[in-house]
């Protein structure tokens, strides 16, 4: 099963993601975001087992997590897939220290796919026809986060639909 972790943002804020992903999708085009699928993704561990995927729940419900806040005032794109996200416009070093945190621990239970470089970002748009940044809506919004959410991406052939398996506790 193909599983991630991350931060879902909260009711109010998500609101305010999907209205920038409508004025995105306005813009830019390509395939908008369900609001229900918005997330911050901390690490992609991609397919993992069976016996795997329980350990690493049993791992995620055990986790304390300090609260911590995003600032989020910057759109972005990943010219490849056609992304178009909005993330922070200085890097975030409680997100940094949660993601080494994260892979540190990963590694140790011999998972693999650390990324080079770790760019703290909400994807709104896939496959955008346009990805000019310079129109859309200024923002600058706070996100408020006391957990990671374990996330099984369902890919079944319908629309690849999101289902947390475990969350961290707050500490
Ligand atoms: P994204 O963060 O740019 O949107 C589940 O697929 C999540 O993990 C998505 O948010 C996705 O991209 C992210 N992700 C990171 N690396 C990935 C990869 N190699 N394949 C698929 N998804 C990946």
């Amino acid at each position: 099963m193909r599983l991630f972790l991350a931060l879902v943002p909260p009711p109010a804020l998500r609101g305010r993601l999907g209205a920038l992903a409508d004025a995105a999708h306005a813009r830019c085009g390509g395939r908008r975001m369900p609001d229900e699928s918005l997330h911050l993704t901390l690490a992609f561990l991609g397919e993992v087992g069976a016996a795997k995927a329980a350990e690493l729940v049993d791992w995620v419900n055990h986790l304390t997590l300090a609260p911590g806040k995003w600032r989020l005032d910057a759109w972005g794109a990943f010219q490849g897939p056609g992304i178009v996200w909005v993330g922070g416009q200085s890097p975030d070093p409680a997100l940094a220290a949660l993601h080494e945190r994260l892979w540190h621990a990963l590694e140790g239970r011999g998972l693999t796919g650390r990324p080079a470089r770790y760019v703290p970002h909400v994807t709104l748009l896939r496959r955008a026809e346009r990805l000019e940044a310079d129109d859309l809506p200024d923002m600058d919004l706070e996100w408020t986060y006391n957990q990671v959410a374990l996330i099984h991406s369902i890919n079944d052939g319908q629309a690849v639909r999101y289902a947390p398996l475990a969350h961290t506790r707050a500490s």
